[in-house]
């Protein structure tokens, strides 16, 4: 494999896909070695078949607002490899969607499921409709018209779509009322559901606390805790909120926090009071951070500005791709940061992750830190399968398995000669190396 060639001819034959061309470079970066040890890759032309997905599904998605007035957003679906199980992965709704960002997002899955140890695929969809201000009967509307052509590619073997930016269990709810109308069936062919009608314990939190729990095993083989740590976090979503209750938990204290508007910080820490806040916040549908000046005295807001000047132990970026660059890790390096460890799917840029790699600083990439979130979707297909629960204590208990399972993958592949691990490359490696070898038992297919 020569990396160079490979993506100069994805950019010719992809121009413009800057977020998808910087997620395969990194990949294919960190597998070239074991890559070219093994003549079976190249011969069966693996990472050629890998980086293409196998199908792109496009749809106009024409929806009507609450005054009669139509509008029209574009609607996707990536499934990009299902060798060793049916594609599964996200949707997000989000007025930034496009097809590169999809393309990126579903790429990664890949390997995140791969590390899993589940049977799942990856795949990535969503749609450049913004939920933000939107009633809750435009949204029901617009996740129906969305799902009338989703439906016809998806199936709880075929491909199991969930929630990512944009889409929690109010969306789910209402892609799947109209799923369950069009198919005159009940079954997990959507993860993230409600409570009553499917869904798992702890998948709302599992992102978040699978995070906290992969950053806990790279604390503690160095021989530290999150006791007394100040931990930043960046968006206040999903993500964030599982984080920052499992910190909490583990005797950390969470000092930022951001929204679309900026950040606040907190040096009395975000307590479990402060959280609910959060909530609220959220629920108000207009998904801004401001507010908890208002609220709380110790908590000051920095309008337009990202939480990574001010000075922390751990740095856990839970919003966004490319939210932190090189300015940003400089940064926090100066600041006596050691630990950066990603909750959201790419958020540093390939500049500040060798910031990261240069100063030997324990850092973990997505696909890693936050597979807890897709792993315990996992959990919700089997027990949907078995046709029954688990209890909460069950399915934490197999999340904390698994990450740590995950942590020991990343370790053997990425432990390099004078100890430091590289975990962008172990995860790489043990993620890539399961998909290689199932497409190799099948064929060219
Ligand atoms: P939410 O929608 O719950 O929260 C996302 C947060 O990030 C919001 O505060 C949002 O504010 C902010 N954000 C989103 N897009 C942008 C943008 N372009 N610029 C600045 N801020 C932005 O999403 P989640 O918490 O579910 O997802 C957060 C991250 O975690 C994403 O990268 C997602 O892919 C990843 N992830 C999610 C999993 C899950 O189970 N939900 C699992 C694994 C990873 P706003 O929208 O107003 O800009
Ligand atoms: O990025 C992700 O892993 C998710 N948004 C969760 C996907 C899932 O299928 O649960």
């Amino acid at each position: 494999m020569n990396v160079n060639k490979l993506i100069q001819n994805l950019e010719a034959r992809h121009p413009g896909e800057v977020e998808y061309l910087q997620a395969v470079r990194e990949v294919l970066e960190s597998i070239e070695e074991i890559y070219n040890e093994n003549h079976q890759f190249e011969a069966y032309s693996i990472i050629e078949r890998l980086v293409e997905p196998d199908k792109v599904h496009i749809f106009r998605v024409p929806w009507v607002d609450d005054n009669g007035k139509v509008f029209v957003n574009i609607g996707y679906r990536v499934q990009f490899n299902n060798a060793i199980g049916p594609y599964k992965g996200g949707l997000r709704f989000h007025p930034s969607v496009n097809l590169s960002i999809l393309k990126f997002l579903g790429f990664e899955q890949i390997f995140k499921n791969s590390l899993t140890s589940l049977p799942m695929g990856g795949a990535k969809g969503g749609s450049d409709f913004n939920p933000k201000g939107k009633s809750n009967m435009e949204i029901m509307r617009f996740c129906h018209s969305f799902m009338l052509e989703l439906s016809k590619i998806i199936g709880p073997d075929t491909d199991i779509p969930a929630g990512d930016i944009g889409v929690g269990t109010k969306e789910i709810g209402y892609l799947y009322g109209m799923y369950k109308k069009l198919s005159d069936e009940h079954t997990g062919v959507l993860t993230g559901k409600g409570i009553n009608w499917g869904g798992s314990l702890i998948r709302p939190e599992a992102t978040g606390f699978g995070a906290v729990y992969f950053t806990d095993e790279m604390l503690r083989m160095n021989g530290d805790t999150f006791k007394g740590k100040r931990v930043a976090l960046s968006g206040f979503g999903n993500v964030a909120w599982g984080a920052a209750q499992k910190i909490n938990q583990l005797g950390g204290k969470v000092i930022t926090l951001s929204g679309p508007d900026g950040f606040i910080h907190d040096e009395e820490g975000i307590t479990d009071e402060k959280i609910d806040f959060m909530l609220e916040l959220r629920a108000s549908n207009e998904d801004i951070v401001k507010p908890f000046s208002f609220e709380y005295s110790s908590a000051k807001f920095y309008q337009g500005k990202r939480p990574w000047d001010i000075p922390c132990d751990i740095a856990i970026p839970c919003a966004t791709q490319n939210e932190l660059d090189k300015q940003d890790a400089e940064n926090l390096v100066k600041n006596g940061c050691t630990c950066i460890t990603e909750g959201a799917n790419m958020p540093c840029t390939p500049e500040a992750i060798e910031v990261f790699h240069r100063n030997k600083m324990l850092y973990a990439p997505g696909k890693a830190v936050n597979a807890g979130g897709v792993a315990t979707s996992g959990l919700e297909m089997s027990q949907n399968a078995m046709k029954l629960n688990w209890h909460a204590e069950e399915v934490d208990k197999r999340l904390q398995e698994i990450m740590t399972k995950i942590h020991v993958e990343c370790v053997k592949y990425g432990k390099e000669e004078d100890g430091y691990v590289d975990y962008m490359k172990g995860a790489n490696i043990a993620g890539f190396l399961k998909v290689a070898n199932a497409m190799l038992d099948m064929g060219v297919v």
